[in-house]
């Protein structure tokens, strides 16, 4: 479970409006590295809690902080990195094979996940010490 890409932001495309910006992805504007095929999001997270704590064996996501911030962590196997979402025209692009959780979800905000996959439990390695065998 190699990573050919890495995780990194994408800035993505805004109109500045007087009346209040506005910020877009469709799957034929060249920037989305997958074809979207499920959007989800999270919200309510109470204070101190954490999520994830998983990774996708074909899944590729892009993870937006619609409102307020949250901080994703994640592992490749080898390199770890960190990154703050706290805008809404920034999106994270996670690969398959990272490990993340997310935390440090600020009162009120609202991750959304645009997602290359539809939902699959058997897409999921829930299991750290599986995760880092099929690293290894
Ligand atoms: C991810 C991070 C960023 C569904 O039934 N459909 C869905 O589309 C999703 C995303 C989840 N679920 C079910 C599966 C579990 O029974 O909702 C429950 C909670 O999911 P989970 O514990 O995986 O949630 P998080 O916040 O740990 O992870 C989620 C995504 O599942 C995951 O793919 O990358 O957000």
């Amino acid at each position: 479970m190699e990573n050919k890409e890495k995780a990194r932001i994408i800035e993505l495309p805004r109109i500045y409006d007087p009346r209040g910006n506005l910020t877009f992805v469709e799957n034929t504007d060249g920037l989305m590295p997958f074809k979207i095929e499920r959007v989800y999001w999270i919200y309510d997270v109470p204070a101190g809690e954490a999520r994830g704590g998983h990774a996708h064996r074909q899944g590729q996501e892009i993870l937006i902080a619609l409102s307020g911030s949250l901080t994703v962590k994640l592992f490749d196997g080898r390199e770890r990195s960190e990154f703050l979402l706290n805008r809404p025209f920034q999106g994270l692009y996670m690969p398959p094979g990272y490990w993340r959780t997310m935390d440090n979800f600020s009162s009120g905000s609202v991750l959304m996940v645009l997602s290359s996959v539809p939902y699959s439990e058997d897409d999921y390695i829930r299991d750290y010490d599986d995760f880092l065998s099929l690293k290894a």
